[in-house]
């Protein structure tokens, strides 16, 4: 008995276990948000979409309690400035990998609600124009757990 528990226990400690979603013709892998600080406003969003239809599909809008308001942004450099833009949908073409990732793509949230702590899982509906409503939970992740593009 005491070695199931155990068992349990390891199962649920790991604390970057990989999730993913699919639907239709799309993949959603990883959704995650850097763990905010205590008086963050805001907060990034990032994932991978690849869309392994025939079609072209686009996310137009981001839903989820945790923020009064959400928003796609992608991040430009200007005379080593980083600038973040508002787009209105990013559009994803047959066969396409689209990465949300730090000081790139981004799903914004901005207004916070709550406190979260790294391991909770936020849920949010991702709309797309073709696949529709899918419902996707973003991991409340440490920075530190993944790669660093930013030298890129
Ligand atoms: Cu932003």
């Amino acid at each position: 008995m005491k070695r199931a528990l155990t068992l349990i226990f390891l199962a649920l400690a790991t604390p970057l276990a990989a999730h993913d979603t699919t639907a239709g013709s799309l993949h959603i892998d990883h959704p995650w948000i850097p763990v905010p600080t205590a008086t963050a406003k805001s907060a990034a969003g990032y994932m991978v979409i690849t869309n392994r239809g025939h079609e072209a599909d686009e996310l137009v809008e981001v839903h989820s309690a945790f923020a009064d308001q959400t928003m796609l942004h992608t991040t430009e450099h200007a005379d080593g400035v980083a600038k973040m833009t508002h787009i209105m949908s990013l559009p994803i073409a047959p066969g396409e990998t689209v990465t949300l990732e730090p000081d790139g793509l981004h799903v914004m949230f901005m207004g916070l609600q709550g406190k979260t702590a790294e391991g909770d899982l936020i849920p949010a509906t991702l709309v797309f124009r073709n696949a529709g409503e899918v419902a996707v939970e973003f991991a409340v992740d440490a920075m530190d757990d993944h790669p660093d593009h930013s030298g890129h």
